[in-house]
């Protein structure tokens, strides 16, 4: 197996929504012995601590947004993070609530712009997070980084998006909230999209071969962005969100298998784990045996799938 260089970027993050406690992600992953967990499958780790947001002005209380000044200051922060870190290994960012990819996913576009690759995303969540700051009903910014990094209209006050990700590029797998303004923008866009009606019926294993095949095809770079609230809150109930009927161990698992089969992620986001809502850190734990299972962790050895 090839060995990586992991690099760990706490990023703590919890302006995206108003109930608090996401910014103990970062040091419950690593309580849950993620570096270890890397370690032992012959990785290099190097963890750089947690980050802290852009200096930024005081976010008022009210205004139709929550905390955007601080959400802002974030997505500089890790933009910049992420496209330094892209040259130096495998950025594995510790969240914090979801609005850290409006930071992570641009900062990795740029890097793969740079290096003339197109950019995948691989969008594993309950949700779609396809709003804009004009469409949410919620104000909570963490439901709006697909439409940002997709080059969506009206984030105006955000960095600019250099490089949007085409939505061919994009896959969301997990949904099964989705508000009507995300509907009938996704219904309009290309976007991959699989709800969870999709899986029950199909399995998760083909709809991931297909977009797998399709980076390999076109020689991208893969971001996975993965969202507690992707797995079954019966196993996974350190979220804030809690939607029933999401995908079980097994799935998260296989998922996280393929891709380390397919040798094509070349970053990752581990987020929304609200560790003040866990039940004896199983969630955490969770979270970093499905890392470890996307860096190579595997019952028996098989032969290497190809995805060519
Ligand atoms: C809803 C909103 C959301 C994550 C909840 C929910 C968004 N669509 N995203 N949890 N990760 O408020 O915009
Ligand atoms: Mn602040
Ligand atoms: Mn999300
Ligand atoms: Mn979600």
């Amino acid at each position: 197996m090839t060995s990586q260089n992991c690099i760990l970027i706490g990023a703590p993050v919890d302006s995206g929504k108003r109930r608090a406690g996401c910014l103990m992600g970062p040091d419950a992953l690593r309580t849950a012995g993620l570096t270890s967990a890397l370690t032992g499958l012959g990785h290099k780790v190097e963890d750089l601590g947690n980050l802290s947001p852009a200096p930024h002005d005081a976010d008022s209380p009210d205004g139709p947004l929550f905390a955007p000044n601080e959400t802002i200051a974030w997505t500089h922060k890790l933009a910049e993070t992420a496209e330094q870190a892209m040259d130096c290994g495998l950025p594995i960012f510790l969240g914090g609530d979801h609005s850290l990819s409006l930071g992570s996913v641009i900062g990795v576009a740029n890097y793969a712009a740079s290096k003339d690759r197109p950019q995948f995303v691989l969008w594993l969540d309950a949700h779609t997070d396809f709003h804009t700051p004009l469409t949410t009903d919620s104000g909570n910014l963490h439901g709006t980084p697909v439409g940002y990094f997709t080059g969506r209209s009206d984030f105006d006050e955000f960095p600019a998006v250099k490089n949007p990700v085409p939505q061919e590029n994009v896959c969301m797998i997990g949904l099964r909230s989705v508000d009507t303004p995300e509907r009938l923008a996704l219904e309009a866009s290309s976007i991959r999209r699989y709800d969870m009606r999709q899986i029950d019926e199909g399995g998760i294993a083909g709809p991931l071969s297909e977009f797998l095949k399709h980076v390999a095809k076109n020689n991208g770079m893969l971001h996975v962005s993965l969202d507690v609230d992707f797995l079954d809150p019966s196993v996974a109930p350190a979220v804030g969100t809690t939607v029933p009927g999401g995908a079980t161990v097994r799935e998260g698992h296989l998922v996280c298998e393929m891709l380390h089969d397919s040798g094509l992620m070349t970053s990752l986001d581990l987020v929304e784990l609200n560790p003040f809502l866990d039940e004896r850190g199983r969630t955490a734990h969770l979270m970093v045996d499905l890392c470890a299972s996307a860096l190579g962790r595997r019952v028996f050895d098989r032969p290497t799938r190809s995805y060519q």
